[in-house]
């Protein structure tokens, strides 16, 4: 099955090119589509410098709206029948993905999770309020919708491609992790999770979410949940 593989980036000139040289070496079929939510860093030339005659990359260019507009912005592009969401920096480890889509093309799944709270992975030990966050979003989820989920806000998530397209996302933000995952279980779709590397990085290094995203989180998981 094709991997389309879609990849939001906001200032991530450290990173992309690497990740998407790493991406590519994957030996899987596959297409890769990059959205540059206006970046100022030139991330965007870089990619586009990189990609020059590949006719397997996308490269949609936007002004800054958020991750969640920038998966949104990526998904009409995909023509595989597996979608993985790819964060640019470097954070997931694009050899973990042959494993993550594995329950879809067995036909198992509609949604696969890579979990960076399962255990068995390299995890950096660090950020202990974001491991609480991660924790106590990852039990509302299950509380609210009766499922088993060990890391909803993970960036890693794989999908039939018809299932993404169908969740009609709405939020341009983080909130879109929250959204995600919410519409996935109110609609019981068949969800499995896995454990995946998690390469961490600091608030020095580039990370951006933020405590008010993990509130914003949790108004999402319950406004799906009481009105849909
Ligand atoms: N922060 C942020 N990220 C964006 C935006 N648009 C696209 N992205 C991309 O969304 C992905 C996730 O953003 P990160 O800043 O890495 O998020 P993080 O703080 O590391 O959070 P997690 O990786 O989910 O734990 C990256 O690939 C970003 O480049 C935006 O407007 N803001
Ligand atoms: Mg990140």
């Amino acid at each position: 099955m094709r991997v389309s593989f879609l990849v939001p980036a906001y200032n991530e000139a450290a990173t992309i090119v690497e990740l998407l040289e790493r991406v590519t070496a994957l030996e899987l079929d596959k297409q890769v589509v990059v959205v540059d939510d206006g970046s100022t860093d030139g991330t965007g030339d870089l990619v586009e410098a990189w990609l020059d005659g590949r006719g397997d990359v996308v490269l949609v260019r936007q002004h800054n709206l958020g991750k969640g507009a920038a998966v949104r912005a990526a998904i009409p592009h995909a023509v595989g029948e597996i979608a993985v969401i790819q964060d640019a920096d470097l954070e997931y480890d694009p050899s973990d993905v042959p494993a993550l889509i594995e329950p879809i093309e067995r036909g198992v799944a509609d949604v696969v999770y890579g979990s960076r709270l399962s255990g068995g992975r390299p995890q950096r030990a660090h950020l202990f309020w974001h491991l609480v966050g991660n924790k106590f979003l990852s039990l509302l989820t299950n509380v609210l919708y009766n499922t088993t989920l060990s890391d909803m806000e993970t960036g890693y998530k794989a999908f039939r491609t018809e299932v993404l397209r169908s969740l009609d996302l709405r939020h341009d933000d983080f909130g879109i992790e929250a959204e995600i995952t919410a519409k996935v279980c109110k609609r019981k779709l068949r969800i499995y999770e896995l454990p995946i590397a998690y390469y961490g990085r600091t608030y020095a290094e580039g990370k951006k979410i933020t405590w008010r995203d993990g509130f914003k989180a949790i108004r999402v998981l319950l406004g799906v949940r009481l009105f849909g």
